[in-house]
């Protein structure tokens, strides 16, 4: 690789609705910072979200639902590729090869899908949630990836996809695949449930007070955050042994690009009350720009980014696709 050529990113995000306050701070945010000094392409992963049962409709919507969030949230598709995983079959073609390079035993390790698969029992579960891990090392190794941004929940998954990329460049005596590197983000950016701080936001909380969604109007962020738990402590400072106000702070300083410091520093002396009704301001005047900037991105504009997305990320794939195959043999 030339000195100067950027190296290549990629990542990945479910199609799957209701995105909030954690999905933005754990994934997009990171995405948007780090399109500049790498050569990144952002993939919608709907083939990864059929893994469980999901409405056509439904899904059709947030998959361009997700898409204009991306672009408004700041992806620039004159720095990123952007595009739909289905739309490009090299990703399921590629999947099929590595799941005969994946071995059960690999696979029985993965704690995602025992964790998901508990809800219905494994004998009801797909297949494919089984093998989604296979999926995402795919989409990694599909593009030579060298870094892949993800939370601390998908380590075992970049784990796998090195040791699938390693094992098949052995065994066929190639360097076809690029071993990846996972960029995982620190137990910090985990932004957790308003109602609950032991476990992570999440939109499949029971509760609506859990997340602050990034479709909720002024009044609802308000009251969300007033209703936000704390604990018996009537003062401002940030700890491990306080997670809820931890939880707070950390959400006050991402959105108003404040240190930590600064914020306990501000509020020293001051109680909840103040503290909560500043940090719904910090909460509403990020989200009321971006929905008007999503309300802003057009159907045309969407249509573009991601044909064009498609077109580049195949020509990609199909030129690694080519290789790969016939380093096995396969094909006429
Ligand atoms: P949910 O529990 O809301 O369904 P999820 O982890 O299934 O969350 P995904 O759509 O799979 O959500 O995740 C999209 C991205 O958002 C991932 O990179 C994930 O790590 C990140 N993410 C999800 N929830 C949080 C959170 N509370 N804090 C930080 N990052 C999060
Ligand atoms: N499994 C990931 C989403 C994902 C991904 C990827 C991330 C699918 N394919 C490839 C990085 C690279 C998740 O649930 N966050």
């Amino acid at each position: 690789m030339a000195e100067n050529q950027k190296k290549r990113l990629f990542s990945g995000i479910q199609p799957t609705g209701n995105l909030h306050l954690g999905n933005y701070l754990g994934a997009v945010k990171n995405w948007i910072e780090m399109q500049d000094g790498y050569d990144a392409i952002f993939c919608i992963v709907d083939a990864h979200a059929i893994t469980v049962p999901q409405e056509p409709g439904v899904l059709r919507d947030n998959i361009h639902d997700l898409a204009r969030l991306l672009l408004a949230s700041g992806i620039d598709p004159d720095k990123s590729t952007l595009f739909v995983q289905s739309d490009v079959s090299g990703h399921s073609e590629l999947a099929w090869i590595l799941n005969t390079v994946a071995r059960m035993g690999d696979m029985e390790k993965m704690t995602q899908f025992k964790d998901k698969s508990a809800k219905d029992g494994s004998e009801r579960s797909s297949v494919g949630l089984f093998g989604y891990p296979i999926l995402m090392a795919a989409d990694i190794l599909l593009y030579d990836a060298y870094i892949v941004p993800v939370g601390d929940d998908q380590r075992q998954h970049i784990e796998l996809t090195r040791t699938l990329a390693r094992r098949f460049n052995k065994r066929f005596a190639t360097d076809g695949f690029v071993v990846p590197k996972g960029e995982i983000r620190e137990e910090g950016m985990r932004i957790m449930g308003l109602d609950d701080p032991t476990k992570k936001m999440s939109k499949s909380a029971s509760s609506e007070y859990n997340y602050i969604a990034l479709s909720d109007g002024a009044d609802v962020i308000r009251k969300k955050i007033m209703k936000a738990v704390t604990d018996s402590e009537p003062t401002i400072t940030y700890s491990d042994d306080r997670p809820a106000v931890k939880n707070l702070i950390t959400i006050y300083s991402l959105l108003s690009k404040k240190s930590v410091g600064d914020i306990v520093e501000q509020y020293d002396g001051k109680g909840f009350g103040d503290f909560k009704k500043d940090l719904a301001e910090v909460v509403v005047d990020f989200i009321l720009p971006l929905q008007e900037r999503i309300a802003n991105v057009s159907d045309q504009e969407i249509e573009d980014v991601l044909s064009q997305g498609t077109e580049s990320a195949g020509r990609a794939a199909d030129i690694k696709m080519r290789e790969i195959k016939k380093v096995m043999g396969l094909g006429s």
